[in-house]
């Protein structure tokens, strides 16, 4: 049974480090905290918020009162108000210029709230108490400016209505894994060793994290479902059951990733056949245990068909069978079946040039569009390869009109640098999300997602992404990289925000500006180091789109040929003549046509496709001209020498901050500069070097190229 929660004070479980407070230090709750504060409604989340307010209260001398049912409280007067509207009377101190009001446009919703101030009272408003926590949160974020000079009311709404980290944390250590796939940030903050961690504090600080930026959806294992994972399904339930009931008053509901092959290896049933009617059964009886005991759990992540993972191939169904199979289990309990789509051939031969990996999600699904079941999402990587730090939109998002899609992030750095390299990830996020698959007058990544009508069907999605956070004392390796997990919160509930804007609040909430010795100087510093720093990565490492020239031990630092004949269907293709992969329709394996128009038509061709994806699509000569004017193995050379410059720039700007911020913080990120500048300088020495080797070209700028 979940109880009100106790507001995590700072102070973890026994014998366990305390976590670094994100952006939820005590003091960005001050503005709040000095307040007269009425809460009115009932509820779980109702109570979190109470406890919260009440704790900044406790902390910075204001008074908070619950209401009665008749809306009277003791406090009196009043300077901030939030409230359910129903049921019952609104409490007396909400102005009368607030309940005469209609709401601005429209309903708010089961997550949605009302803010305005006027006669000096600010007033939260909610239809459903997760509501009342997005405001309370919101007034957080917004810090003295909620509590100052009148505010004309207005509706805040999530775009997307489900907002969801994977975890890719193993239960089990896993013997090339680890405890974390790709996890940069030391262990696991829910598992140990092969049961649970058992921070639960740590874990109510995650959640409560999570909240304040939006996100209501964690799946909290891997992906790749080892045996002991599996088990989470059914004899290992009550950790999951705990996991929910700590994750509950913050409004988040947990997801499992389960194993297609579960009714064979949990079931002892001969098979795991779609269509068979003893599988079926079994998934409709276990999942009717699971409601049993997490009555709002929140569904099913699937990797089928992919990297080893069993799936409907094995029966030779295809992967709508497999995905309405368990959506029809779920379908009762009114959950959603997450259905990756990130399904190749990863035993490819690179001799082999008529196979293109990029081409493999859409070749499988868009045939599909119309036969998933309504409760399947199809978890679509944002680009038709890996997580790159550049490569198009995945044309699979424009492909399936019928269908539900999530569009898949990456918030740990797999291919960004893991946590050691300073890569702000909102701006190409958010051009991900602003990309517009049909041309510049329909519709965005992001219509598609919050169901934005447009021509033919549409039904709306979510935004996921892989979490970067660890049992690490600043939550992910890097102190920085707590920004992008802030960002991906915050676009999901508004992926019209500006990158640089989500790094204003962040910064704001993380380094408040009474803790700091500067906080102008803070405020440059981070964005003079952040807002470039994933172009600054692009530039030293892969270069015009080409992507996977990492070391395949990790994934970690330059390994330019390192996967170029292995059986990924990864290949950049590099010879004495030049580089790149043809994927046009007229020459190559096609896949520039998996876009609709005007994409398919730009990116067929030489002359429109954008420079920083030009060798994604095409092979050229290292003296094709880009549109910047300068050849391609100049371009090289000059963004990998500028590339490297950046760093030792970012590094520099860093050291202005000693003794102006956290010591600790400080320490953390010199580390990690340290360690960012080698690996720029390894990545741009041999990048540079292999296409000097490989072309013969010289810099024309003659720099030393070894
Ligand atoms: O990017 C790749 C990773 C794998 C991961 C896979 C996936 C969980 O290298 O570690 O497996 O993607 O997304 O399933």
């Amino acid at each position: 049974m979940t109880r009100p929660v106790t507001v995590p004070a700072g102070v973890s479980g026994a014998g366990e480090p305390r976590p670094h407070p994100a952006w939820l230090p005590p003091q960005a709750w001050r503005p709040l905290g000095v307040r007269r504060v009425v809460v009115h409604g009932d509820g779980l989340l109702v109570d979190t918020v109470f406890a919260e307010v009440a704790q900044a209260c406790a902390a910075h001398g204001g008074r908070v009162d619950r209401t009665g049912t008749d809306g009277a409280s003791a406090v009196d007067p009043v300077d901030l108000v939030l409230a359910l509207r129903d049921p019952g009377p609104l409490p007396s101190a909400v102005p009368a210029a607030v309940t005469a009001g209609p709401t601005p446009d429209g309903p708010l919703g089961d997550e949605g709230f009302l803010l305005t101030r006027v006669d000096d009272v600010t007033v939260v408003l909610a239809d459903a108490p997760a509501g009342l926590l997005y405001g309370l949160f919101h007034l957080v974020r917004l810090g003295e400016a909620a509590h100052t000079g009148d505010h004309p009311a207005r509706a805040h709404r999530p775009a997307l209505r489900r907002r969801m980290l994977d975890h890719w944390d193993n239960v089990a250590v896993h013997p090339v894994m680890g405890q974390v796939e790709r996890g940069y940030a030391g262990g696991s903050i829910f598992w140990r060793d092969g049961g649970p961690r058992g921070d639960r504090d740590r874990l109510r600080a995650y959640a409560r994290l999570l909240a304040a930026c939006g996100v209501n959806a964690i799946s909290v294992n891997n992906v790749n479902v080892g045996l002991t994972e599996a088990r989470l399904l059914t004899d290992r339930l009550d950790d999951v059951v705990d996991l929910a009931d700590l994750l509950r008053p913050y409004g988040i509901r947990v997801h499992l990733s389960v194993t297609f092959a579960a009714p064979v290896v949990l079931g002892g049933l001969p098979t795991a056949d779609p269509l068979d009617d003893g599988v079926r059964d079994w998934w409709e009886s276990t999942t009717r245990r699971v409601y049993a005991r997490i009555p709002d759990f929140g569904g099913y992540v699937v990797k089928a068909d992919s990297e080893g993972q069993p799936g409907p191939f094995s029966y030779g169904r295809d992967h709508a069978d497999g995905a309405n199979l368990l959506a029809a289990a779920l379908a009762p309990h009114g959950a959603v079946v997450h259905w990756r789509a990130f399904v190749y051939d990863h035993r490819q031969d690179w001799r082999d040039r008529t196979t293109d990996r990029a081409r493999a999600a859409y070749d499988h699904f868009a045939p599909l569009d119309g036969r998933f079941a309504d409760n399947v999402v199809l978890q679509v990587k944002f680009g038709p390869v890996d997580f790159q730090p550049r490569e198009p939109v995945s044309p699979v998002i424009a492909a399936m009109p019928a269908t539900r899609v999530a569009v898949e992030l990456q918030v740990t750095q797999e291919y960004t640098g893991q946590q050691w390299h300073a890569c702000y990830l909102a701006p190409w996020w958010h051009e991900v999300l602003a990309f517009r698959p049909w041309g510049p007058a329909e519709r965005s990544v992001t219509d598609v997602l919050a169901d934005v009508p447009g021509p033919g069907p549409h039904r709306g999605g979510d935004l996921v992404a892989v979490a970067n956070v660890g049992d690490d004392p600043f939550w992910c390796g890097h102190p920085l990289a707590q920004a992008n997990l802030y960002a991906f919160g915050r676009l999901a509930w508004d992926p019209g925000l500006a990158a640089d804007a989500i790094l204003d609040e962040w910064i704001d909430l993380t380094f408040p500006a009474s803790t700091v010795g500067d906080p102008a100087l803070v405020r440059e510093t981070l964005h003079a180091v952040l807002d470039d720093s994933w172009r600054t990565y692009e530039r030293y490492t892969a270069p015009l789109g080409v992507g996977f020239m990492v070391n395949p031990a990790g994934h970690y630092g330059p390994g330019v040929d390192g996967y170029e004949y292995s059986r990924w269907g990864t290949y950049h293709f590099a010879d004495r003549d030049g580089v790149g992969v043809d994927r046009t329709c007229a020459t190559g394996t096609g896949f520039a046509g998996q876009y609709p128009p005007p994409w398919s038509q730009v990116y067929e061709s030489l002359e429109r496709c954008p420079d920083e994806l030009l060798l994604f699509f095409h092979h050229v000569p290292y003296s094709h001209v880009l549109h910047s004017g300068v050849t391609v193995i100049q371009h090289i050379y000059d963004t990998h020498f500028a590339g490297v410059a950046e760093v030792v720039a970012m590094r520099d700007r860093w050291t202005r901050l000693a003794g102006v911020i956290d010591q600790a913080v400080y320490d953390r990120v010199v580390e990690r500069f340290d360690e960012q500048l080698r690996c720029a300088t390894e990545w741009r020495d041999q990048v540079n070097t292999y296409f000097f080797r490989k072309s013969g070209v010289p810099d024309a700028r003659g720099r030393r190229i070894h």
